[in-house]
């Protein structure tokens, strides 16, 4: 009688569930009763940041029921999925992304209009989702969007830190840190699941118990914390799927230690509970560094051991044969961050599942696949052997026992060999003996890849060689990372993307980028070169506003804009540009008013965080801003250079700065960066891009062609020699960094001693990163870019090109190819 299940019951649920349609006046309704309902609020006092809350709650409304419509069908078809899993996920905002993807933008926009706001201030209220460092979080992030889009049955499993990547102020020229706060109002991006908590255990010991012929381990005490799930829906573009990232929060067990509590130390008792929630409180700001924090190693297991509790209860209600887990689940492991899943998943299938150890080996390899995304010796993941020991105890053995087990199959392939045995295992033996994670990574592994051609040669050539000596060259891949066009062109540049699909006379191109092709058609229509121009011009205008805003410098939106951008470090050579600016500087300096005529007017734009430890990143961020006080001073120069270093570079910061420049600079050493992916948005954005022959700029050249692009400097195969030479001869330093350095040490940019650190990398520190070797180059390359804008026709057509020919990068090419030849699943439309 009181059954939900009653047909009269159904429909009276389906006929009160949130109407399918909405239109401007249905979100007016929605937008209001948010208002007045969840905000508690009145017309009285709507701020623009109410206002933001109340859209964003409207917006979400649709978001879930998108969400339940497509778990429920990915369950119901039961197909295989992928999860993606990720330390960082580096979303920025949501609004205006779910705005776009669902269709909502202009109904929603004239509905906050007539209702008294401006959907760009109420755009503009929301706080960046910032879980991530850079590149690697960012792509994550990118590749949630196309497989929503691509409507692939996939979850990111991620952690959902209390704090995200510090914030940037930048003091007396000095980066100073401040505490990423993002949580403080309330999130309307998540959904708390209060009901999916897991039980997450540390230290404690390992009982070996015999039965008959078997032995079996039981892993017992120690403490336990618990996970709990916060999701985080993902709509894709133009269609109504939404997939879903569940993000892991710690918090104490309501079971605390009564021993204390009756001894009257109920105070410490909680204390100690306290402490559980401090697991998942602070991302770790380093990017390409790997820092031996034990707290972050408790983060990792953390975050994998609810993961996979979650996948294979998943997995368990279907309740399918233990040797199908590998056709229903893909594991994707983002940098060997998430590596110990290897491990976890062996123990749960031998330990309680009670699989024998080959067959649960046999599942795990099928199951798992592993990207790598740097080749830096100081970014390589291991831990020490005791740390590992205290924390996972059980886990520890598991992870020598594979280790035996490897080692026996690679001395049957090579043996004797006691030199490769210990290059390839995953343990180094040393004192302490520490737990090398790519190697754990590879083992556990069917598919390695890197992340664009060059890296992904490099990795089989070098520090991957001899895994690709025993297993072979084709369990190792490359899949060329790729953006998304929703966000890095749609959403952050509206007037190209009205542009594009004006000419083109569709939209289709936002979920097939190859189609950008026909606008090569266009590049001798006049009228669409000067409004293809005149987009660029509005968006530096928009640029040159934010400057303002931010640092108070007037910029001239028709001098040439040249960004670098990204994190900083010292392997992408910030330093060098800085320095190449002090020459440009002193060059101009050195003018007849006659020779200054013939000068190109730039703007040297510079952005970006540096890890707080990274004392010599941090000077290059002073040194950027005591050139900058200088130039931008003097008069001397006509306005002919400025130098901006725009604070707390973001996703949202790089949404207002990419679609603005000129040129953009993806300077690092030849071999060090993996990718870039910076460098596809600011092509497709219609930037060209001064760089070295690294990463994907190699890919971005072969695709937009020589004419499109300043290239200089040597080639990774021949920086072992260079770096030799700098090491055991007398290399000369460039004539031009020489006299560069010279005037930073007179004084010129204030106290020299301050920069002296930086300087000496040069010198004592043997230019590891080859500044001097690549310096004549760079300025040759940059005269290059110099003479070319003042062609300004000839610019123009360089520029559609850029934009015309990036198809290759979506981030859709991408996900497609990593479904395909490495997951092995197949879309399932809602
Ligand atoms: C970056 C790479 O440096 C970059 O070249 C690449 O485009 C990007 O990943 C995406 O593939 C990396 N970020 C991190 C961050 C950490 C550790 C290693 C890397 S590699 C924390």
């Amino acid at each position: 009688e009181l059954s939900k299940w009653r047909p009269e019951v159904i429909e009276l649920w389906e006929k009160c569930s949130v109407p399918e349609t909405i239109n401007k006046e249905t979100f007016q309704k929605s937008f209001i009763r948010h208002v007045n309902t969840t905000l508690a609020r009145s017309i009285y006092n709507v701020d623009n940041f109410s206002a933001y809350q109340a859209t964003a709650h409207a917006v979400r409304d649709r978001l879930i029921q998108r969400w339940n419509e497509t778990q429920q069908i990915h369950t119901e078809r039961d197909q295989k999925r992928v999860y993606y899993l990720s330390l960082e996920f580096l979303l920025g905002r949501s609004l205006d992304n779910a705005l776009l993807n669902l269709g909502l933008k202009d109904s929603f926009g004239e509905g906050v209009k007539e209702l008294g706001f401006k959907m760009e201030d109420i755009l503009d209220q929301e706080v960046d989702a910032a879980l991530g460092n850079g590149g690697l979080g960012r792509l994550a992030a990118c590749y949630m969007d196309s497989l929503a889009t691509l409507c692939y049955p996939a979850w990111g499993y991620g952690v959902r830190y209390t704090y995200g990547i510090f914030q940037q102020k930048i003091v007396d020229g000095y980066q100073d840190e401040f505490p990423d706060y993002w949580l403080n109002f309330d999130n309307p991006w998540e959904l708390p699941r209060v009901d999916i908590v897991v039980d997450v255990q540390f230290g404690g010991h390992v009982n070996k118990i015999t039965e008959g012929d078997k032995v079996r381990h039981e892993w017992i005490g120690g403490e336990t914390v618990q996970a709990v799930a916060y999701d985080v829906p993902i709509p894709g573009y133009g269609v109504k799927n939404c997939i879903n990232i569940r993000l892991w929060n710690s918090k104490p067990r309501r079971k605390f230690d009564f021993g204390k509590f009756n001894a009257g130390e109920y105070d410490q008792a909680v204390q100690e509970q306290m402490k559980a929630e401090f697991l998942t409180a602070v991302l770790y700001p380093n990017d390409n560094h790997m820092v031996g924090k034990e707290l972050r190693l408790k983060q990792q297991y953390f975050w994998v051991a609810a993961s996979l509790h979650d996948i294979v209860r998943r997995f368990k209600k279907s309740q399918r044969d233990w040797n199908e887990f590998p056709d229903q689940v893909a594991i994707q492991l983002n940098d060997t961050h998430p590596a110990l899943a290897i491990v976890e998943l062996q123990r749960i299938l031998v330990d309680e599942e009670r699989l024998d150890w080959d067959a649960a080996w046999d599942i795990v390899t099928h199951t798992f696949a592993f990207t790598n995304h740097t080749v830096l010796p100081e970014a390589m993941e291991k831990w020490p052997v005791p740390m590992i020991s205290q924390l996972l105890p059980r886990h520890i053995q598991i992870i020598f026992d594979l280790n035996l087990f490897f080692l026996q199959r690679v001395e049957k392939f090579a043996p004797g060999d006691r030199d490769f045995l210990a290059r390839l295992s995953i343990i180094e033996e040393s004192t302490p003996q520490y737990v090398r994670m790519a190697h754990l990574a590879i083992v556990g592994s069917h598919r390695v890849n890197g992340v664009a051609k060059l890296h992904s040669k490099l990795i089989k050539e070098t520090i991957f060689k001899d895994f690709v000596k025993y297993y072979g060259p084709d369990k190792f891949e490359n899949k060329t990372n790729g953006i998304t066009p929703r966000r890095w062109l749609h959403q952050a540049n509206p007037k190209l993307s009205e542009l594009i699909t004006e000419t083109l006379g569709h939209k289709d191109w936002l979920k097939d980028l190859t189609l950008l092709k026909k606008l090569e058609e266009s590049v001798h229509d006049k009228e669409f070169r000067r409004r293809w121009m005149a987009v660029k011009h509005s968006n530096k205008v928009r640029l040159a506003e934010y400057i303002r805003d931010v640092v108070d410098v007037d910029v001239n939106p028709n001098a040439l804009f040249d960004v670098q951008v990204k994190r900083i470090h010292e392997y992408k050579r910030q330093f060098m540009n800085i320095l190449g600016v002090i020459h440009r500087y002193n060059t101009i300096k050195s003018m007849s008013p006659e020779q200054m005529r013939d000068v190109v007017p730039r703007v040297v734009i510079f952005g970006g965080k540096a890890a707080p430890g990274y004392y010599i990143a941090k000077l290059v961020i002073k040194l950027i801003n005591s050139v900058a006080s200088v130039v931008n001073k003097d008069s001397t120069i006509q306005d002919l250079l400025k130098v901006i270093f725009i604070p707390d570079y973001n996703v949202s910061v790089a949404e207002i700065i990419i679609p603005a420049s000129d040129i953009s600079q993806h300077i690092s050493t030849a071999g060090t960066e993996a990718s870039g992916t910076s460098n596809m948005k600011f092509v497709l954005n219609c930037g060209l891009i001064l760089g070295t022959v690294d990463g994907a700029n190699i890919e971005i050249h072969e695709e937009i062609g020589d004419d499109n692009i300043f290239m200089f400097g040597h080639l990774a195969e021949q920086v072992d020699d260079l770096r030799y030479a700098h090491r055991y001869r007398d290399v000369p330093m460039d004539p031009h960094l020489d006299a560069v350095i010279k005037d930073i040490e007179s004084g010129s940019f204030g106290e020299a001693r301050i920069f002296a650190p930086l300087i000496n990398t040069l010198t004592f520190g043997k230019d590891y990163y080859l500044i001097s070797d690549d310096f004549g180059s760079y300025l040759d390359a940059q005269k290059l870019v110099d003479e070319a804008y003042k062609k300004e026709k000839d610019w123009v057509k360089k520029s559609i090109l850029c934009t015309a020919n990036m198809g290759q990068f979506s981030s859709d090419r991408a996900i497609k190819e990593y479904a395909e030849s490495i997951w092995g699943i197949i879309p399932v439309k809602v």
